[in-house]
């Protein structure tokens, strides 16, 4: 292990690869995301020894290790509760939290809920691949009804999680979706989560091309991404198709994918990413795209909120109670009420 001491912000993206071997399947989704956190994080300007890597347990969570960074591969579907203490303590770092859809919304699904309500300034990332990957397969909260697997051999029966419609409910600054066969806009989502102030939750469409193969190949491939995928831009109305001929339009409260020839882009949803009501819309773009009139899925900033980080409420309390003196430890204990027990 490197120690590292400097406070430079000049490094490359080799000195953030380690001397681990990288032990995930050859062509594992996995990888390319490891490359664009790589690739992206020398462009943010922190220094590298306020970079932490928190992970929980999965395939996806040995991600601290391929990072040269600090970091803590710690406990499953704790990571939430681990970065959030870590904020706390040293609100300086940038902590990056890395998930899988079985750590973060399975056992994990408590600690992400309150992580989320309560924007401690952490950049959740959430690998999902719609199955437990590192346990060899068994069916995850996000994975399909009707998913035969080890454990589902007649079918899951569980309905499946929406991530961003929860995360949204459970209160969440800024939700975003990207996926690992598209480097550019990845690296574009994870820049905007790192400048945002606040738990940034980008859920990350990856392949486990060993027991979930082509999960997402319909909004990943070639032949067909054009059509089930709509890029979201703020300011930008909402446009997709394989020539940019469709849109959607709002009717009422009622999205409906239109044809642009006889219609105008002046008509169109325009994206407002500030717009709570809108994003929860837009997060329930979630059809199967095997259904017919089914809508597009969104790729992109759903929402995002300024609201006070945890860490500033608590340091602003903190300031608040020494500005009020010495405190006495004993008359604390002893407190106001006491009761004489019979
Ligand atoms: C307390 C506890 N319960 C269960 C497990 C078994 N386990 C390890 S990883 C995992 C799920 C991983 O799935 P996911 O988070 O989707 O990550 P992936 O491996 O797909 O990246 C489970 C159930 C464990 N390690 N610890
Ligand atoms: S089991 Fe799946 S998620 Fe895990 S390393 Fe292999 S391909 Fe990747």
């Amino acid at each position: 292990m490197t120690e590292i001491t400097a406070t430079s912000t000049a490094y490359t993206s080799k000195e953030l690869v380690t001397d681990q071997d990288v032990r995930w399947c050859p062509g594992c989704g996995d990888y390319s995301i490891l490359k664009q956190v790589q690739t992206v994080i020398p462009e943010l300007g922190i220094p590298k020894e306020q970079l932490v890597f928190v992970s929980g347990i999965g395939c996806s969570s040995r991600f601290p290790y391929y990072m040269e960074t600090f970091g803590m591969h710690s406990i499953h579907g704790r990571a939430t509760a681990i970065a959030s203490g870590l904020k706390a303590a040293r609100p300086d770092l940038s902590v990056w939290l890395v998930t899988g859809d079985g750590d973060a919304l399975s056992i994990g699904g408590n600690h992400l809920i309150h992580l989320l309500r309560r924007n401690f300034d952490v950049n959740v990332l959430l690998f999902n691949n719609q199955i437990y990957g590192l346990t060899k397969g068994q069916y995850s909260p996000t994975s399909e009804k009707g998913k035969v697997t080890k454990s589902s051999p007649m079918g899951a029966i569980d309905h499946p999680f929406n991530p961003l419609a929860l995360c949204l409910g459970a209160e969440s600054t800024f939700i975003a979706r990207s996926m690992d066969r598209d480097p550019i806009h990845l690296r574009t989502i994870l820049k905007r989560a790192n400048q945002h102030k606040g738990t940034s939750m980008v859920e990350i469409y990856q392949n486990c091309n060993v027991f979930n193969d082509g999960a997402f190949e319909v909004f990943t491939e070639k032949s067909s991404k054009a059509e089930e995928t709509l890029f979201i831009e703020h300011g930008q109305p909402l446009v997709f198709g394989a020539n940019k001929n469709k849109g959607i339009k709002l009717d009422g409260f009622k999205p409906t994918i239109v044809e642009l020839e006889g219609n105008s882009v002046n008509d169109l949803w325009i994206h407002d990413e500030t717009d709570r009501v809108k994003a929860s819309i837009l997060t329930r773009f979630f059809d199967d795209p095997a259904k017919e009139g089914h809508l597009p899925r969104p790729f992109g900033v759903f929402y995002t909120e300024n609201r006070f980080t945890y860490e500033e409420a608590m340091e602003q309390q903190l300031q608040e109670s020494l500005s009020k003196g010495e405190g006495d430890l004993d008359a604390l204990l002893r407190g106001n009420n006491t009761w004489t027990v019979a």
